[in-house]
């Protein structure tokens, strides 16, 4: 005789409802083992990476900087957009865990992902895999400023770091809190790789100083800025220089 499964009012199996419910208790573990400082992030993380549950492998460094998914995909459509050619190279000269390197790679960029660390460039590649675009992405371990000279590409991007979560409490966000040196000499270090460059900054930046980046070139480069937004709050600040800008 065929048995009935049982079924809820819902009409969800009890299996199934079982299944849901240790989903969300191992969710929910998951949730406390990770560090308070990743805790909000995590809670974020369909926002980061999509495909987040598929493996996706973070550390503490690549949670609170990592960009997210949907700026990450804006920032790749206007690089696209900029370079009029099949397959764009595009240096990403602070890679990360690799949420600008991966959305490049989609858009059918020929990426140069670059990050001194090569445990969090590790993880890089896990989640380029997860993506399916590892093979579209040349990763390479070193100091962004020793390498420079030697870097050949279309466009730049340039994410560094801007000092941790507490960037936040800092009124007016000059350039020289950037890290691992100021503003301007990361920006010199690009401009002679290609004038066309985007930079993702902090939403509290000082936008004077961003547009005063463009007078480094004689004569100087066109910039446009733009807020970015998930969920109607505001992420960061994109500049997008040279070719980049929208003319
Ligand atoms: P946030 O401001 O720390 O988080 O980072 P949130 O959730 O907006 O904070 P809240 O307190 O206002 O709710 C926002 C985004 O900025 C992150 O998702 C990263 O994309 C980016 N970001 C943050 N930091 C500290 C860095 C960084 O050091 N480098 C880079 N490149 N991006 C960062
Ligand atoms: N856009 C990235 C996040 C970048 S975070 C993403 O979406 O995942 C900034 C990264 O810059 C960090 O991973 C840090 O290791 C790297 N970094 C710091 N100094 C560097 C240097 N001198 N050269 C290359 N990478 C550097």
């Amino acid at each position: 005789m065929k048995k009935k499964r049982m079924r809820n009012k819902k009409n969800i199996s009890v299996k199934a409802h079982k299944k849901r419910k240790h989903g969300i208790m191992d969710k929910e573990k998951a949730a406390q083992n990770v560090s308070p400082v990743v805790k909000k992030y995590w809670f974020q993380r369909y926002n980061l990476f999509s495909k987040y549950d598929k493996g996706i492998k973070m550390d503490e460094e690549g949670w609170y900087s990592v960009t997210p998914e949907q700026i990450a995909i804006r920032h790749a459509l206007r690089c696209v957009a900029a370079i009029a050619k099949p397959k764009p190279v595009v240096i990403d000269c602070f890679a990360g865990v690799g949420g600008n390197a991966i959305q490049f790679a989609r858009m059918c960029c020929s990426v140069v992902a670059i990050d001194i660390d090569p445990k969090r460039l590790e993880l890089a590649i896990n989640n380029a895999k997860i993506y399916g675009v590892q093979h579209c992405i040349d990763f390479i371990v070193g100091d962004f400023f020793q390498l420079a000279p030697s870097l050949k590409g279309d466009i730049v991007f340039l994410a560094p770091p801007w000092g941790g979560p507490s960037y936040k409490s800092i009124e007016n966000f000059t350039l020289d809190f950037l890290k691992p040196r100021d503003g301007f000499t990361i920006f010199q270090f690009a401009q002679a790789i290609t004038p066309n460059i985007i930079m993702f900054l902090p939403r509290n930046v000082d936008l004077q100083q961003v547009e005063e980046l463009s007078w480094l070139s004689s004569p100087p480069l066109e910039v446009e800025i733009e807020e970015n937004y998930l969920q109607n709050n505001v992420k960061g600040v994109t500049a997008y220089f040279g070719g980049a800008a929208c003319h």
